[in-house]
């Protein structure tokens, strides 16, 4: 897979006024189709979200935790959100609450795989409502 067909795409779903709005659901869609054809337990890949800072630790420890686990530790809480493990012409759902992203704060999104996450890894911006900032590739 080829972090730069990772294509990711939010769409903000605003309940109520903005200004009052401190929870909204925020839905992604990867629209990396998983177009190789190696099952999981050969080549498979996943989605984490976390603080950028903690990228390097929660993935070793996700090498510890095995394929049976998605290779992420089980309750890591330095993950904020993530999907399964897949394989070739699989796919995988997220939704997540946005209540522990705060602005100003480098998350990254990247595959616990082994190895994969010093390639397969990507900047998440998370800009509050009403934010004047906007994120930049
Ligand atoms: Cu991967």
């Amino acid at each position: 897979m080829n972090i730069r067909g990772y294509e990711v795409t939010t769409a903000l779903l605003f309940l109520g006024h903005v200004a009052v709005a401190e929870v909204c659901p925020l839905i992604i869609y990867a629209t990396d189709d998983m177009r190789g054809k190696l099952p999981v337990k050969i080549m498979g890949h996943n989605w984490v979200l976390a603080k950028t800072t903690n990228v390097a630790a929660v993935a070793n420890a996700g090498m510890g935790a095995g394929l049976a686990n998605s290779f992420q530790q089980p309750g890591d809480k330095r993950i904020i959100a993530s999907t399964k493990i897949v394989g070739g012409g699989e796919n995988a759902v997220v939704q997540f609450s946005t209540a522990r992203l705060e602005r100003g704060v480098s998350y990254s999104y990247f595959c616990s795989a082994p190895g994969h996450f010093s390639i397969m890894k990507g900047r998440f911006v998370f800009n509050a409502a009403g934010s004047s900032s906007v994120a930049q590739r």
